[in-house]
């Protein structure tokens, strides 16, 4: 996987900026697309099969979305804590605008998107980066982007345009977005059904990485900093599929307290939360936990998004 030599840090604003945003392409350098040549086909189950121009599909009706942005992680780990999480505002154009002109036909139950990358990714060649989603949850809730955060589309995060999953795991927001499918069932793909797969917790068989896990982020103090003795505005952000309905930080063995956490609202953004925490001299370990609308808790170990402990020096 190509990636950012070094993540920077995240940094706690409400909007990630996009000099700290994470890259992730799988197959090699961005494809370098050409804006007046660029076209979105839509094919397989519809009545009326597209092909899309940038002109033209800047004359749908616009929307935006803010949402956090998390990546899965190597895939091949996919236990492995990243935390590679960002918030972002995205524009374009409905998923739903283009399927309505396209018009599905009754039997397509899956959408497949597909970008213009192609290269070598875990030893198999000659590859696209192909994603699927249900048709329905996709109709209701993708975005096909064209800026972020107010600017055009940078190369390396799509140009000219991308779907933007929300509250789906990154993997599914297919960059350099150039081919839709609609079918009655799923592509057999690298990065389908055989990576990006995993069994749920309580076991039986892999299923697509999709929606996101109930995970959160200590920002400050960060891992290894050295801070003053005294009271301290521990802060951090979860985010989750569903919403967070409550984060607790605890210091050392001081058992854990709720945080104030900032509500979601109408958007899947990232929820910011703070609580006072005394630190006296010397080493400590600080950890947060974040619980969801749906249960869900931060396992403590041994989970991608099991709970996140940095550990400070104060003097
Ligand atoms: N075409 C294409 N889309 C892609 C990828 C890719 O390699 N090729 N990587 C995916 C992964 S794993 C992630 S985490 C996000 C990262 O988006 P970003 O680089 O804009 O942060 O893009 C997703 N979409
Ligand atoms: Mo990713």
């Amino acid at each position: 996987m190509q990636a950012t030599p070094a993540d920077p840090s995240t940094p706690d604003s409400f909007l990630t900026p996009l000099g700290h945003l994470f890259v992730r392409s799988h197959l090699g350098p961005p494809p370098e697309l050409d804006a007046s040549s660029w076209t979105l086909t839509v094919e397989g189950l519809v009545e009326r099969p597209l092909w899309l121009d940038l002109s033209a599909l800047r004359g749908l009706p616009r929307t935006s979305l803010t949402a956090f942005h998390e990546c899965f992680g190597s895939p091949s780990r996919p236990d492995v804590p990243t935390r590679a999480v960002a918030n972002l505002e995205w524009s374009g154009v409905a998923l739903a605008a283009v399927l309505d002109l396209a018009t599905p036909r009754p039997q397509a139950r899956h959408i497949w998107f597909e970008g213009a990358d192609r290269g070598s990714f875990a030893g198999e060649s000659g590859l696209t980066y192909l994603k699927d989603l249900p048709l329905e949850q996709a109709r209701d809730e993708v975005l096909l982007a064209d800026t972020v955060n107010g600017a055009p589309l940078p190369g390396r995060h799509g140009f000219p345009l991308r779907a933007v999953a929300p509250r789906m795991f990154a993997t599914n927001s297919v960059k350099w977005l150039t081919r839709l499918v609609l079918a009655d069932h799923r592509p057999e793909h690298l990065f389908t059904t055989r990576l990006y797969t995993r069994r749920p917790p309580g076991g039986g068989a892999p299923r697509p990485v999709r929606e996101v896990d109930v995970n959160s982020k200590l920002l400050a103090p960060h891992d290894g900093q050295r801070v003053a003795a005294g009271t301290h505005e521990v802060t951090g952000r979860s985010w989750s599929f569903a919403p967070v309905v409550s984060v607790e930080v605890a210091v050392d063995d001081g058992g854990w307290q709720p945080a104030l956490l900032q509500p979601r609202g109408p958007q899947p953004v990232w929820q910011r939360f703070t609580l006072p925490c005394r630190l006296t001299p010397g080493p400590h370990r600080i950890r947060c936990r974040a619980t969801d609308a749906r249960g869900r808790v931060q396992p403590p170990a041994g989970a991608r998004n099991a709970v996140h402990t940095v550990e400070v020096v104060a003097g």
